[in-house]
């Protein structure tokens, strides 16, 4: 093609100035750089093809195989809302003029409960794995920013979407988070981020926690909910400090765990208070409440937050739940009427379950008693669009089929407990799933009734999996700790990797897994880390992958050193990948199937893939497509 184009070209034929002729025709290097794009993006589904997908969890190919219907949205009187341009209504607009500050007082002033959407984020992670792509949210974003301009904010950042998009998704997240931003610049961004840990599941350098949230709030994102995973304070001053100095609305979270309720339990009422108490002291503009399990029911809801409001009555409240006991949306509205200020729900369509309580019965559930600032029939629209999604992402389903009240008892939080079904149904212990939750119900009291969130709730979820494999008791884990080989996550708790957890670690059990083999920590490990020299770091990157690399580069890379060194890789090899359509990205076409994939503005490929040839004695297969017309074939290895 390279030497077609440039027979024909105009200027050459005409045989002028020769000299000028490369530099003056920039379309032929294009065309040679489409050309290899092309060619990427055919290895990576010839690839597919031969081998199927790579993408870990992946069961089948998507249920849908139509292209995605993109819904509208209507006005009272039935005329099309019309969404050309992201909407300007929003409280971005007080963030954006006023700030943080201004940002918390108006939301404590508005009048009834606000709502965070956080189909973005949490519902995929909690329901599919986390891996909803970056095109399948951009498809929908301007519509959202009309459908849902009043809301809180969207939760579409951090959390397991950061490492997943460039571990199984081969995208960058920061790419994700600035084209979100530009199509729906007027609903506020909300990231969840691990304290200490940042977006890892250990502690980074305090220097690259600070590093990292400056480019977040800088590239998108405006309010930051941030946890520690054993509520222990110092650790989540961390990240909360860090918010503060690149200026983003901070949302410090008190984890809640179990039933504040239950006679004896340990978080009880006097224990929030007084960590609230820490949060505040700290000057959040915003307190969180993240009920990571769905553990927080009707009553208790109520009583937490009228307690916390009469203490606090200018603090705003946004409280976080998972809908596992099937009990969200009637806890979402103990909290609304208590005075929470937000409360989490998702698209009805990426609810229930393990995810958030469905945003249309808690809008419904509320209408005409509570103001939410949504439009009912808009938030109804829109989850047109992610019935399709659910469908398109099938393949990563956990399969649950209806809510888990047992989770009152066994406390795992709504993305494990997906995951560990999942990874018994995988293993074939199926059977063997009730055993889990009892053996998680059981490591969690061994290991002293810690809170279970990323990563403590891996603590503990290793733990559980470790005495149902190894067929052992919480006595005989008790009796035998000092020659059992635990797994590395339990050393790394006991040896305080994770920060402090209340009331201790229990005694004997932390010195007999420990072994005097690892140290016994007793300040927060941030302390001890050397900071991070981000001028070496840069430097070292831009010597492997090139002089493109800018601070959001260096900030994936100390997050997931690993992860970002793979994402380049497969960077290379394939190009972007984030413009194939999702059901084409997860399985292979039809033959003779056509598949459209538009790789820039104006500059589609139009392929058809005809036959995949039989293995030759290297171990490789052709693969033979037609592509805008002509003929091609792929060679490829086949792995399996
Ligand atoms: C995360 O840390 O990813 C969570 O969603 C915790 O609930
Ligand atoms: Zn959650």
């Amino acid at each position: 093609p390279f030497l077609i184009a440039l027979l024909t070209n105009e200027v050459f034929v005409k045989g002028d100035c020769w000299t000028t002729f490369i530099d003056d025709t920039p379309s032929l290097f294009e065309m040679v750089h489409s050309n290899n794009r092309a060619q990427k993006l055919l290895n990576y589904l010839a690839d597919l093809a031969v081998n199927g997908s790579s993408i870990a969890g992946q069961i089948g190919a998507p249920k849908l195989n139509t292209d995605v219907i993109i819904p509208v949205l209507h006005n009272e009187d039935g005329s099309v809302v019309d969404v050309t341009q992201p909407s300007s209504t929003g409280w971005m607009n007080i963030i954006n003029k006023e700030g943080p500050e201004a940002f918390a007082k108006a939301v404590r002033r508005y009048d009834g409960c606000l709502i965070m959407d956080t189909t973005w984020r949490d519902a995929h992670q909690s329901l599919l794995a986390t891996r909803v792509r970056t095109a399948d949210i951009l498809a929908i974003a301007q519509t959202t920013s009309h459908a849902l301009e009043n809301a809180y904010s969207l939760e579409c950042w951090g959390g397991a979407t950061f490492d997943v998009a460039m571990r199984f998704l081969h995208e960058d997240p920061w790419v994700r988070l600035r084209e979100m931003k530009k199509k729906c610049p007027n609903i506020p961004f909300q990231m969840l981020l691990r304290g200490a840990n940042g977006l890892g599941y250990a502690s980074l350098p305090d220097n690259a926690i600070d590093h990292f949230v400056l480019h977040a709030k800088n590239n998108g994102v405006d309010i930051f909910r941030v946890f520690d995973a054993l509520n222990d304070i110092e650790q989540l001053t961390v990240g909360a400090n860090a918010v503060k100095k690149a200026g983003g609305v901070l949302e410090a979270t008190v984890c809640y765990s179990g039933d504040m309720l239950e006679p004896g339990k340990k978080y009880n009422l006097e224990y929030y208070l007084a960590f609230v108490d820490e949060i505040v002291k700290r000057g959040t503009h915003v307190l969180g409440i993240k009920d990571m399990a769905g553990t927080l029911k009707p009553s208790a809801a109520t009583l937490l937050i009228k307690s916390i409001r009469n203490r606090y009555p200018d603090l705003p409240i946004h409280v976080h739940t998972h809908d596992s006991a099937g009990t969200g949306v009637a806890s979402m509205i103990a909290c609304a009427e208590a005075g929470a200020d937000a409360i989490d729900v998702a698209t009805n369509s990426m609810s229930g379950m393990t995810s958030q309580p469905s945003m249309y019965a808690f809008l419904a559930s509320v209408e005409g008693n509570i103001n939410t600032g949504i439009n009912l029939r808009h938030a109804r629209e829109l989850d047109a669009y992610w019935a399709q999604m659910r469908l398109l992402y099938s393949c990563f389903e956990a399969d649950l089929k209806g809510p888990d009240p047992e989770v009152y008892v066994h406390e795992i939080p709504g993305g494990q407990l997906t995951n560990l079904l999942f990874q018994a149904q995988q293993v074939g212990l199926g059977a063997q799933w009730a055993e889990t939750k009892k053996a998680y119900r059981e490591a969690n009291l061994l290991l002293g009734d810690i809170v279970k969130v990323t990563p403590t709730s891996k603590v503990v979820g290793d733990l559980a999996q470790f005495m149902v494999s190894n067929k052992l008791t919480a006595d005989d884990v008790r009796r035998l700790a000092s020659s059992l080989d635990f797994p590395d996550s339990v050393l790394d708790f006991f040896e305080g990797l994770m920060g402090q957890p209340y009331g201790g670690f229990p005694e004997p059990l932390r010195t007999d897994v420990l072994r005097g083999k690892r140290r016994k920590l007793t300040v927060r490990p941030g302390l001890e880390l050397e900071p991070f020299d981000l001028r070496i770091i840069k430097n070292d990157l831009v010597a492997r992958f090139g002089k493109n690399i800018s601070e959001c580069d260096i900030a994936s890379y100390n997050m997931f050193p690993r992860v970002y060194e793979d994402f380049k890789k497969m960077q290379d090899t394939y190009g972007d990948l984030s413009v194939i359509p999702t059901r084409y990205f997860l399985a292979p076409p039809k033959y003779e199937e056509e598949v459209h994939i538009t790789i820039e503005k104006g500059k589609t490929l139009i392929l058809k893939m005809l036959a995949i040839g039989d293995l030759t004695e290297k171990g490789t297969r052709e693969v033979y497509y037609e592509l805008n017309g002509e003929m091609r074939k792929v060679p490829v290895l086949d792995k399996k």
